[in-house]
């Protein structure tokens, strides 16, 4: 699976944000094959974040996902490790680890608005582009 699912959080919409993001991921060498804004509703992000469904966060998760548009999107790269490049140009998910020069490391403040999401693997690729682009798949 060369290609994984990217999201701008309704955050980095909010902000003005996803021009800068997708910028880090072309200028890495990653290429954008679907992108589309979308208002995420309460059906898709749960299923979304399903395996999350017994954190003490998930209700505020879902309530911010759903909160504004999202950037969705299907990006591509040359070999099998597309999601671990983007996960590596995003930054570890709690903002007190993520690196200066990653996206959260550098743009935000909290976990809970950490601005981008990225498959963690090539299942949950396969998975989250077949949820998110049916016609893709
Ligand atoms: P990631 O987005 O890095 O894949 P995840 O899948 O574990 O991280 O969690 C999904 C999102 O949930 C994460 O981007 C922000 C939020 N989140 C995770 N852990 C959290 C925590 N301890 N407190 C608040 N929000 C959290
Ligand atoms: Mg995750």
């Amino acid at each position: 699976m060369n290609r994984t699912f990217v999201m701008c959080k309704p955050d980095a919409v909010e902000r003005g944000l996803s021009g800068r993001i997708i910028a880090r991921i072309e200028e890495k060498g990653l290429r954008l094959v679907a992108a589309e804004l979308r208002q995420v509703d309460r059906d898709l992000a749960e299923r979304h974040y399903a395996e999350l469904s017994d954190k003490p966060f998930f209700g505020e998760l879902i309530e911010f996902i759903t909160r504004s548009p999202v950037l969705a999107m299907v990006v591509e790269g040359p070999a099998d490790n597309t999601w671990r490049l983007v996960r590596t140009l995003m930054g570890a998910t709690s903002v007190d680890d993520a690196a200066p020069g990653s996206i959260r490391g550098d743009l935000a403040t909290t976990t809970g608005e950490n601005l981008v999401h990225g498959s963690d693997g090539p299942e949950s690729a396969a998975a989250e582009i077949a949820l998110w682009f049916p016609g893709l798949a």
